[in-house]
């Protein structure tokens, strides 16, 4: 029985690395998107479409293109994040991520879906997809969040395979980094690349993911905003959703994806609520401050918006077969 579920999920792996031929080969570790919802055809007028953070094409044009072929929203954006989780040169999401000032990576991700469901990992070493793990916390425990060792226990007790996320490159940049001996982050740069994606499905549901491997040379155990529910992702799926990236800690202090989903529900477009989110930020700031936030939206008019405090920030757009990358509005 444990052999067949076994090979059953090995089969499902096996076609999706097809899927992905000519990418990047998403870990064994994958393997939880059932292929009957990817093929599954559905009638419904919405165009679907992804956003993330950031300039992540191929992630992105994985999701786009599942949810064309009638996955969910929630299906959809945990698969094209894995794309990047998995990309070894991707320093600040999955495997390959920068780790902590001892050494080690630890990554935190988190979902929500339509019905407003949501699970989370926290500061987890060793597995690759924290997305799907987090996905999993959320259907397949009583809980919302799972952290450290507890969901790293729960990972291996589903199947995920524990790997070294660290790799010679982001070992080499760590060593330079302690020479060093200061914690000063470069804005776009150290803290750039984590995903925050947004989908929404041929149903007109939105779901979202935000995984991240935080900001490099963290003190261990730090967690930021992205697994946090409400500061890196936040979903109504009757109002929108929005993600965040860029200084955590800025972020949780003023709930940042939740304060853009009610300002919209108030009735401020996507490209207002941004706006409004990063101004509570800095109107606590004496000066010009010297970190990164953006925050990135979309409501259930398929209008889209994003503002960040420095340039730099862009997001990536998948509609109608057209994956973009376009740069976001900024304060300085
Ligand atoms: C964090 N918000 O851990 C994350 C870092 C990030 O792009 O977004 N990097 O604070």
């Amino acid at each position: 029985m444990l052999l067949y579920w076994w090979l059953m999920k090995r089969k499902t792996f096996i076609h999706q690395s097809s899927l992905l031929a000519g990418g990047i080969l998403i870990s064994p570790t994958f393997f939880h998107v059932k292929e009957d919802r990817l093929i599954k055809k559905n009638i419904s007028s919405h165009t679907p479409y992804a956003i993330s953070t950031w300039n992540v094409p191929r992630a992105n044009e994985i999701a786009g293109e599942a949810l064309e072929k009638g996955s969910n929203a929630l299906d959809a954006a945990v698969l094209g994040v894995a794309y990047e989780e998995a990309n070894l040169l991707n320093t600040t999401v999955g495997k390959g991520g920068a780790p902590d000032r001892d050494g080690e990576v630890t990554l935190d991700a988190c979902v929500m879906n339509h019905k407003g469901d949501c699970g989370a990992v926290l500061a987890v070493q060793n597995i690759t997809h924290v997305a799907a793990l987090a996905k999993d916390v959320m259907e397949k425990t009583p809980h919302v969040i799972l952290a450290g060792e507890g969901a790293k226990k729960f990972a291996l007790s589903q199947g995920y395979i524990s790997e070294n996320l660290l790799t010679p490159e982001s070992e080499k940049a760590w060593q330079e980094w302690l020479k060093k001996g200061r914690y000063e982050p470069e804005i776009n740069v150290e803290n750039h690349d984590t995903i925050g994606m947004l989908c929404s499905d041929q149903n007109g549901h939105l779901s979202g993911v935000c995984t991240t491997s935080g900001l490099a040379y963290k003190m261990k155990g730090r967690v930021g905003d992205s697994p946090i529910i409400g500061s890196g992702l936040f979903i109504d799926n009757n109002v929108g959703g929005a993600v965040a990236t860029g200084l955590g800690e800025e972020v949780i202090k003023t709930v940042g994806s939740f304060l853009i989903v009610e300002l919209m529900r108030q009735g401020k477009t996507p490209q207002e609520a941004c706006e409004e989110a990063v101004s509570r930020i800095l109107e606590k700031q004496i000066s010009k401050p010297d970190f990164q936030v953006a925050y990135l939206a979309t409501n259930k008019k398929g209008e889209i918006g994003s503002y960040s405090i420095h340039k730099g920030f862009t997001y990536t757009q998948y509609k109608n077969n057209l994956n973009q990358n376009i740069a976001s509005k900024a304060v300085y």
